[in-house]
């Protein structure tokens, strides 16, 4: 577990208890910025965080045993990433492909998230060494797509298939299906917009009933964690233009879900965030039965 302003990497015990097993050096939280993403593969440990002057991506040798886990020196992967106090994007997963999938918000320049130069406003994909694959959309780039605003959740269907989550500016949230070198249409347009050479989502909500998050899929559905719309989303592969509410108002804002080796979600709540209205006990991590 990552803590965003902290930096701190924790492990928890079966019953809970959290451990430290490393701090992140570096962080500068503040706004949105801080430790947004982390993700294991192998022996390392990657993560994904706000800088003083730009989002990077590091990964470290993961140590020790589960109950004395600790990491070693940092390796930078990527840096330059655009940061700002809004707009960072920051989760980062290993795709079915062995590949690092990274997403970055536009940093509040609209029109970078255009500029297929420019890191900012993408989905990015890498090697596990921070490398662009021989095999991405464009020759020598990390840029996979392109054309978000603010990307926080990618998850993988069975088939392969590449969903990712998206908060839009102050008229719709989306749900994407992610294609190598599509164009998403931000600053252009929010939403479903039938436009020539942009790939609408294939679900649009009101951000006030959304602003969707972390992402996972198990058993055949979509969850999608919600910020302001204080909810888990539930929505079938099958049919993805609808979707049904779970937890709706019970936990406060859901920043991230995540499938557990069991078939269980985990859930994050983000109540403490300065945006919220936290309880004695927030922030949790919430453990549930799909
Ligand atoms: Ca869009």
């Amino acid at each position: 577990v990552s803590e965003r302003d902290s930096g701190r990497l924790l492990e928890l015990s079966a019953d809970g208890t959290p451990r430290q097993i490393g701090q992140v050096a570096g962080v500068s939280a503040g706004g949105e910025g801080g430790l947004l993403g982390i993700a294991v593969r192998d022996t390392y440990l990657y993560a994904y965080f706000t800088a003083a002057g730009d989002n990077r991506i590091q990964r470290f040798p993961l140590t020790g045993k589960p109950g004395s886990l600790g990491i070693g020196a940092a390796e930078t992967l990527v840096e330059g990433i655009p940061s700002a106090g809004t707009h960072n994007g920051g989760r980062i997963a290993f795709g079915p492909d062995g590949m690092l999938y990274a997403t970055t918000g536009d940093a509040g320049d609209r029109p970078s998230a255009q500029d297929r130069d420019s890191l900012s406003g993408k989905i990015l994909r890498m090697t596990p060494e921070g490398k662009a694959p021989s095999d991405n959309p464009f020759p020598g780039s990390l840029v996979y797509s392109y054309g978000h605003r603010n990307p926080q959740g990618i998850a993988w269907a069975p088939d392969g298939t590449m969903y990712a989550s998206e908060f839009g500016q102050d008229t719709w949230d989306e749900l994407n299906v992610i294609k190598p070198g599509g164009n998403y249409g931000w600053p252009t347009v929010e939403g479903i917009a039938h436009r020539e050479g942009l790939t609408d989502p294939v679900q649009q909500w009101r951000p006030a009933d959304a602003s969707p998050s972390g992402m996972a899929i198990v058993d055949g559905q979509i969850y999608i964690a919600n910020l302001r719309g204080a909810r888990l989303r539930q929505i079938p592969l099958d049919r993805p233009a609808t979707s049904s509410d779970r937890l709706a108002g019970e936990y406060g804002r859901l920043r991230d879900v995540a499938a557990a080796p069991d078939g269980s979600l985990w859930i994050l709540t983000n109540n403490t965030d300065g945006r919220g209205e936290p309880g004695s006990e927030d922030d949790r991590i919430l453990r549930v039965e799909p």
